[in-house]
C-alpha cells in the first residue's frame, strides 16, 4: 500500500537538506539594462541579507546565470537589443535552469504580453515602478520555495536522501573543498548483501522497507554535515568529512553492528539483513572517479571476504 508522505517525515528532509546546502543565504541575479534601478534593488535585496549578482548587459545574462547559480532571476522586460520575455524563453531551455524563479519587473501594460511572460517560463510579473518592501517579500517568499521544491525534486523519492546525480556533485565540490583547505575526506560505498533474496522472500515492499531503514541509519548515525546518497537501487554511498580511513572504518563498523542487529517484520516473522562497505580517501585518491573505483574495489573485497563487513 502507497503510503503517503507524512508532514513530519518531509519536514525532516528539508531539514537534512538546508543542513547540507551550506550556505544559507538566498542568491539573486538581478538583470537590468538601468544601472541605477538594478543597484536601487541590489540594495533593498542585501539588505534583507541577501546575495546580490548584478548585471546590465542583458546579453551576459546567460552565461551569469551559470556562474551565479542563483535562486530566483529578477529581470526587466524592456532591455536594449534583448527582450526579456524572449531571454527567459532561452533560459529556460537548459535543463537545469527550468526551476529557477524568474520575476519581471516591468512597465508593461499590454495584457497579451504579460501573459505571453508567464507563458514562456516567467513567475511573476511586477509593475514598475516598484515598491521596493514588497519586491524583498516576494523575492523572499520566490526563493524559499524554490529552494525547497528543489532540495525534494533532487532527492531520491523512496529514501529523500540525495539522489545519484546530486551526489556525485557534492563529491566534486567536497574533493575540490578538502584539497583547497587541505583536509582528508573518505567515500564509503555500502551495499545490501544478498538483498535479491530478501525480495524474493519477503517481497519487494518489504525490501523497500529494509532500503529505507539503512537510509535512516546512515542518517542517524553519520554527522550532519556528513553526506549521505543513494548511489543505486541497494547502494548507497557517503562522504566522511575531515575523517581519516581508519576513524571513517571504524564508524561504518559500528553502523554495520547496529543494523545487522535490527530485525525487519518479515512474513514469516522478524528476519536480519546485512550490508557490505568499502572505504577509500580522498588524501590516497584525489580524483573523484579513482576515489569511486578504489571504494568499489574495497567493497568487492568485502563481499569476496564473506560480507557483513568494513573493508579499506
Ligand atoms: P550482493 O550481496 O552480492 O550485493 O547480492 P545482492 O543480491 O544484494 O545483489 P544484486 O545486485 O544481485 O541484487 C540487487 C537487488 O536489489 C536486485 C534488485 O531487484 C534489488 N533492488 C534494487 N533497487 C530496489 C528497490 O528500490 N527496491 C527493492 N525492493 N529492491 C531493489
Ligand atoms: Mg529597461
Ligand atoms: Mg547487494
Ligand atoms: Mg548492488
Amino acid at each position: 500500500v502507497a503510503k503517503p508522505l507524512e508532514v513530519n517525515e518531509l519536514a525532516d528532509w528539508l531539514d537534512h537538506f538546508a543542513g547540507q546546502g551550506g550556505d544559507a543565504r538566498y542568491s539573486i541575479l538581478v538583470v537590468d539594462d538601468d544601472p541605477l534601478l538594478a543597484e536601487a534593488y541590489a540594495l533593498a535585496l542585501r539588505r534583507a541579507g541577501m546575495v546580490v549578482t548584478l548585471v546590465s548587459d542583458p546579453s551576459r545574462a546567460i552565461d551569469a546565470l551559470s556562474a551565479a547559480q542563483p535562486d530566483l532571476i529578477l529581470m526587466d522586460v524592456q532591455m536594449p537589443g534583448v527582450d526579456g520575455i524572449e531571454l527567459a524563453r532561452v533560459i529556460r531551455q537548459t535543463r537545469r535552469h527550468l526551476s529557477v524563479p524568474i520575476v519581471f519587473l516591468s512597465a508593461e501594460q499590454d495584457t497579451g504580453r504579460q501573459i505571453l511572460a508567464r507563458r514562456l517560463g516567467g513567475d511573476d510579473f511586477i509593475p514598475k515602478p516598484v515598491d521596493l518592501d514588497r519586491l524583498v517579500t516576494l523575492v523572499r517568499l520566490r526563493a524559499e520555495r524554490a529552494r525547497s521544491l528543489r532540495a525534494v525534486m533532487e532527492s531520491d523519492s523512496l529514501t529523500g536522501l540525495l539522489n545519484h546525480a546530486r551526489f556525485k556533485e557534492r563529491l566534486a565540490l567536497e574533493l575540490e573543498r578538502a584539497r583547497r583547505d587541505k583536509t582528508e575526506l573518505c567515500l564509503a560505498i555500502i551495499d545490501l548483501d544478498h538483498f535479491k533474496s530478501v525480495n524474493d522472500n519477503h517481497g519487494h515492499l518489504v525490501g523497500d522497507r529494509v532500503i529505507r531503514g539503512l537510509a535512516r541509519s546512515l542518517q542517524k548515525h553519520l554527522r550532519r554535515t556528513d553526506v549521505v546518497g543513494r548511489y543505486g537501487g541497494e547502494e548507497f554511498a557517503a562522504l566522511l568529512l575531515g575523517t581519516p580511513p581508519a576513524a571513517a572504518a571504524s564508524l561504518m563498523s559500528r553502523i554495520r553492528e547496529r543494523f545487522s542487529a535490527t530485525p525487519f517484520d518479515g512474513a514469516q516473522g522478524p528476519f536480519g539483513v546485512t550490508f557490505s562497505a568499502g572505504i577509500a580517501s580522498s588524501t590516497r585518491h584525489p580524483e573523484a572517479e579513482a576515489l569511486i573505483s578504489a571504494a568499489d574495489a574495497c567493497l568487492y573485497a568485502a563481499k569476496r571476504a564473506g560480507r557483513n563487513r568494513v573493508n579499506w
